[in-house]
């Protein structure tokens, strides 16, 4: 009997997860088609290049997710399954005070820690849980009513969480284990065929259609999977080219003349979904939901605390000088403000300390690549996606969230991502 150890079953979960979206979501598969047809163009221009942050292979299995739950037992269960799959939870982003519209989430990204693990397969997920005691968004009453709602549903089996358990403390599992533990893993990010209860679905999306999207249904669902593709200027072209609308614009650091670093995505707009609702009289109709979309992504250079800094005072000083310009202008003024502002080269990203580096066994400097998220990009990633706006009610009882409170949530340690790429820059 074969034994499927941890990175193999991460490998195999991802490719489920791709097959299960892709039967879901059509559209994705085009992504993915359009992705690899990018990522071919761009090898055959100059293979060395191509790679140097991260091989082919990498970059062809690629894909991070995105997943919300609603309490703290469901985040820690969800960090069991990921557990099993090698994934740690990294980061915390807080997204209810975020622009252009605030999400009533804190999140956090699980996925592999150490070079070799994310060299191998660097599956990500991006996993929200609801803040439903922040007062901004819900009165005590429906808090009280959503946790009821939230207690009362179980998202993952006993089961699955049994394996899970084991394959972490194990390292993996038998083969048949791991068949049954990836079908049942696989299965509960599937989108129900429940009717929606639609009283209650309407009721929390007057709040935000994430609060709906997590407290108005019984179960979880994956709502994107995204690959990565190496010129997202020339993806978002050739989608927009195939017919499929995709937001107003690539989110993160413009495209420039210089090197790439942290994280560029964009997506397409979620697609409407055949749903059954129940009525208040009992009756079961056909409906449709838009909560679920497609995205991609161009991953550079992570960047140190002074590159974040700089990244971010670049982001503001764009936002300042296209304020009121046509939007089709704010490329051109973002180039310029970063050729001005940003170091030009890869040799001067490491000199002056902004950019993580690594030194080869040759001696040469090796740059590392970004493997997180970013707080603005994700808001712009929600708020491009939803309906409705939310307002914030007056600021009180704001419960307070950081990456200590998240850790005790999940019951493991929120790894931060700085000391991670701290470590890879000076491993040899
Ligand atoms: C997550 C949005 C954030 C990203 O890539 O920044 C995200 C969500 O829509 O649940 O996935
Ligand atoms: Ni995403």
């Amino acid at each position: 009997m074969g034994f499927v150890d941890t990175t193999e079953l991460r490998a195999r979960f991802a490719h489920r997860l791709s097959v299960l979206y892709g039967a879901e979501v059509p559209a994705y598969n085009t992504l993915v088609e359009v992705s690899r047809e990018v990522n071919e163009q761009v090898l055959a221009h100059d293979v060395a290049d191509a790679q140097r942050l991260g091989s082919i292979g990498r970059v062809t299995e690629e894909r991070h997710g995105a997943i919300r739950v609603g309490t703290a037992r469901e985040l820690a269960q969800v960090g069991q399954i990921f557990a099993a799959l090698g994934m740690h939870p990294v980061g915390f982003y807080d997204l209810r005070d975020a622009q252009p519209q605030p999400v009533p989430v804190v999140s956090t990204a699980f996925r592999p820690v150490d070079a070799g693990e994310l060299a191998r397969n660097p599956f990500r997920v991006f996993t929200s849980m609801l803040v439903t005691a922040d007062r901004r968004f819900f009165t005590a009453d429906l808090e009280q009513r959503l946790e009821g709602f939230l207690a009362a549903r179980q998202l993952f089996p006993d089961e699955l969480l049994e394996l899970a358990a084991r394959a972490e403390a194990e390292n993996g599992l038998s083969e048949d284990r791991a068949d049954r533990f990836l079908e049942l893993a696989a299965a509960s990010f599937a989108l129900s065929t429940e009717p929606v209860d639609r009283a209650w679905y309407a009721e929390l999306e007057r709040i935000s259609s994430v609060a709906a999207d997590i407290g108005g249904v019984a179960t979880v669902h994956i709502n994107h999977l995204t690959p990565r593709v190496l010129d997202i200027d020339d993806l978002y072209r050739t989608m927009q080219a195939r017919g499929i609308e995709m937001i107003d614009r690539i989110q993160g650091p413009p495209r420039w003349a210089g090197p790439d670093v942290l994280l560029r995505q964009t997506s397409f707009r979620a697609l409407a979904e055949p749903r059954l609702f129940r009525e208040a009289d009992g009756t079961v109709t056909p409906g449709e939901l838009r909560v679920r979309f497609g995205e991609v992504e161009q991953r550079g250079i992570a960047l140190t605390p002074d590159g974040r800094r700089r990244y971010d005072e670049l982001q503001a000083e764009v936002d300042r000088a296209a304020a009121g310009t046509d939007p089709r202008e704010r490329p051109g003024i973002a180039a310029d403000i970063w050729a001005a502002g940003f170091p030009n080269t890869e040799a001067d990203l490491d000199e002056q300390g902004l950019g993580y580096f690594t030194t080869t066994p040759t001696g040469a400097r090796r740059p590392i690549v970004y493997e997180d998220f970013l707080p603005r990009s994700a808001a712009g990633i929600f708020a491009s996606n939803l309906s409705g706006e939310t307002e914030l009610a007056a600021a009180q009882g704001q419960a307070p969230r950081d990456a200590d409170w998240l850790s005790e949530a999940i019951g493991r340690r929120v790894h931060d991502p700085h000391e991670l790429y701290a470590k890879q820059a000076v491993a040899p």
